[in-house]
């Protein structure tokens, strides 16, 4: 007889399979339509429910004071190249990453020129950073430093650890279970273990957590996903299965951190899960690619 636990492996296996190889979950049109018109409206959301605003949790996630990004890189000129390669464009990701870095207060353009072009572009238009990204790596390149490249998946995974780490009031002393163990789940394991918290990680392939707990001090696997699940107050979802975070698993206190695409939680969590839930599909992550770029 096959277990509950055992069906939910399975179950999450095959979404796996299914949306795409693990971490790299590709973006569609529709995730990305309507990221610049709901901009502000999502911004003040996290000054409520995070407190801080989308520069603060960026600030934030690279240790840095808004006011050093700013006195130092207000002048900086951002360039976003579509790249044609692989699966090629996604309708609207150029135009959300300029609009999400206008938003945080630096010059951004889309490139008219595309891949290589588009690249000799920027480069003549005086662009300090390039953002860029084909369907394996979607990267942040400071190229007046040259020495900076910041991948989507490590900022993303220190941007969404940095909310929590504000949203909690605090992670120092904290155990957090974090679900994925790919460059999201390890950039966020790396800020929160470094911000003192007990990181427990849980990922369907055990080797990938194995790496984890290898790569970053302090860190332990669990290895019955839904057994740990109700044990946590602190939910971090790395991981690009669906609806894995029903309702039963969920405390009135639970706090949700959640990069991971699509969103882990089940429709009948949302409601609980309001002001405790951490989720978009880019904001975050570009804010926190940029912030880093500037500042190495
Ligand atoms: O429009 C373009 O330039 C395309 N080449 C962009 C492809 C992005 C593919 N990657 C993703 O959708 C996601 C990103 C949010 C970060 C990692 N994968």
């Amino acid at each position: 007889m096959t277990s509950v636990s055992e069906m939910n492996e399975i179950f999450v296996f095959i979404v796996v399979v299914l949306r795409g190889s693990g971490y790299m979950t590709r973006l569609r049109e529709e995730d990305v339509l309507y990221i610049a018109e709901s901009l502000k409206e999502y911004d003040k959301q996290l000054v409520k429910n995070v407190g801080k605003s989308l520069a603060g949790i960026a600030a934030h996630a690279i240790g840095r004071t808004e006011k050093e990004i700013y006195d130092l890189h207000h002048a900086t000129s951002v360039a976003i190249i579509p790249v044609t390669c692989g699966e090629g464009i996604i309708n609207g990701f150029s135009g959300s990453v300029q609009k999400i870095i206008e938003h945080l207060g630096f010059t951004a353009f889309v490139t008219g020129h595309k891949d290589v072009g588009g690249l000799a572009e920027a480069v003549k238009k005086g662009a300090k950073v390039i953002f860029l990204a084909d369907d394996d790596h979607f990267v942040a390149i400071n190229i007046s430093t040259g020495r900076v490249v910041v991948d989507n998946g490590e900022a993303t995974g220190k941007g969404y650890a940095a909310a929590l780490d504000l949203m909690s009031g605090g992670l120092r002393e904290r155990e957090v279970l974090l679900l994925g163990a790919g460059p999201v789940g390890t950039g966020a394991a790396a800020f929160m273990s470094g911000h003192g918290a007990r990181v427990f990680v849980y990922d369907v392939e055990l080797e990938k957590a194995e790496n984890l707990k290898k790569t970053v001090p302090g860190v332990q696997i669990v290895r019955d996903f839904y057994e740990a699940l109700p044990e946590y107050k602190l939910l971090f979802d790395a991981t690009p299965a669906p609806e894995i975070i029903v309702k039963e698993y969920v405390r009135e206190d639970t706090m949700i951190s959640a990069p991971g695409i699509p969103l882990g939680l089940s429709q009948g969590c949302l409601p609980l899960m309001a002001d405790r839930l951490i989720h978009d599909a880019l904001e975050i992550g570009v804010a926190a690619m940029l912030f880093e770029a500037l500042s190495n």
